[in-house]
């Protein structure tokens, strides 16, 4: 039997327990459009013109890859007209973007990080989408819409999900119940299932962590990794593995279907500033991450419960294995 595609997952999730109302199966299905454009660029490479960098900085100061920006606005003109979004929000741009007045609004709002990985691009390795959607606050509609209204704890996601342009293109996908894995069929074009509900297997020694960062990681979570190279010589009694790809999307979706802790703390002498971003990629991995049966936290705190300050706000991101990101505390 041929693997169910997206859209018959979708409508049957929407029949099933009405948990997935039509405007946002709609959203769903028109990030993931988007997702195979992106694809289909990406793997044109240098014959697509698509590889290298634009001279522009980002609102990070992160130096701007053309496809950085050819993602964006991929996606913001593929969910702009449809009629099921209040507003977006990127990593890639300062402040939100409002659905313009000539097209109808809806009640969603959609948050992502076009391409994850940026650095992986010119060289073939993995990169990815990640997205996050939200609703707009009660009492929104009708009025513009600002940061403010993004500004919600992570538990609030309706869906979340990533992309994953490598050697396959998949889409994984949580809407609040389970996660499912999707795999490109390029012949057809079509997104066809082909794992879920995932369930992230426990007790996997593999961690991943940039080693170069080591004098800037608070004193427990060195400890801890400490710990993990001396394996079998050390306390702990067994050997650990490491792997480190750089592409956020390539080590969460790797510890999603093997197993493994990634972490990418808050630096300790700088005050706790971070790398990676709230809103656009630690929500949805961690909702993602929580949903396959692991955990997420910030070093203290659960990801999915922290109150975001600022659009752009950084976190300290340590999630996977449940017993493994329990000794991971800062
Ligand atoms: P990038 O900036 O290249 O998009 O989003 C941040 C991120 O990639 C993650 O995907 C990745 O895990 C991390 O940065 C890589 O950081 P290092 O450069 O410290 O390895």
């Amino acid at each position: 039997m041929q693997a169910i595609s997206l859209s018959r997952f979708l409508i049957e999730q929407q029949r099933l327990k009405e948990a997935l109302p039509a405007e946002l199966r709609l959203l769903i299905e028109t990030v993931a459009r988007a997702c195979k454009t992106i694809s289909h660029a990406i793997s044109k490479g240098a014959l697509g013109e698509v590889l290298g960098s634009l001279g522009s900085e980002n609102v990070q100061g992160e130096v701007q890859k053309k496809l950085d920006v050819i993602a964006n606005e991929l996606l913001l003109d593929a969910n702009e007209w449809g009629g099921h979004l209040a507003a977006m929000a990127s990593e890639e741009m300062e402040t939100i973007h409002r659905i313009p007045n000539r097209y109808p609004k809806g009640e969603y709002l959609l948050l992502f990080d076009p391409i994850d990985g940026s650095s992986n691009i010119d060289v073939a390795l993995s990169v990815g989408t990640i997205f996050s959607v939200l609703k707009a606050p009660e009492g929104s509609a009708g009025r513009e819409l600002t940061e403010q209204d993004f500004l919600q704890p992570g538990n609030r996601q309706v869906a979340a999900g990533y992309a994953i342009y490598g050697p396959q293109t998949l889409l994984i996908l949580t809407i609040g119940a389970g996660v499912y894995e999707f795999t490109l069929d390029r012949e057809v074009g079509s997104w066809r299932m082909t794992d879920g509900p995932l369930q992230m297997p426990q007790g996997n020694r593999e961690f991943a962590i940039n080693m170069a960062r080591r004098r800037q990681w608070p004193p427990a979570i060195a400890n801890y990794i400490e710990e993990r190279i001396l394996g079998a010589e050390g306390p702990l009694r067994k050997d650990y593995n490491m792997r480190w790809t750089a592409s956020m999307v390539a080590d969460v979706h790797r510890i999603l279907k093997r197993g493994g802790i990634f972490l990418y703390p808050a630096d300790a002498r700088s005050g706790g500033s971070a790398r990676l971003r709230l809103m656009y990629e630690a929500n949805p991995m961690a909702l993602l991450i929580e949903q396959a049966g692991g955990a997420a936290h910030d070093g203290e705190q659960r990801i999915l419960d922290i109150i975001p300050a600022t659009l752009h706000q950084r976190v300290g991101v340590i999630l996977g294995d449940q017993r493994e990101t329990d000794f991971a505390r800062t």
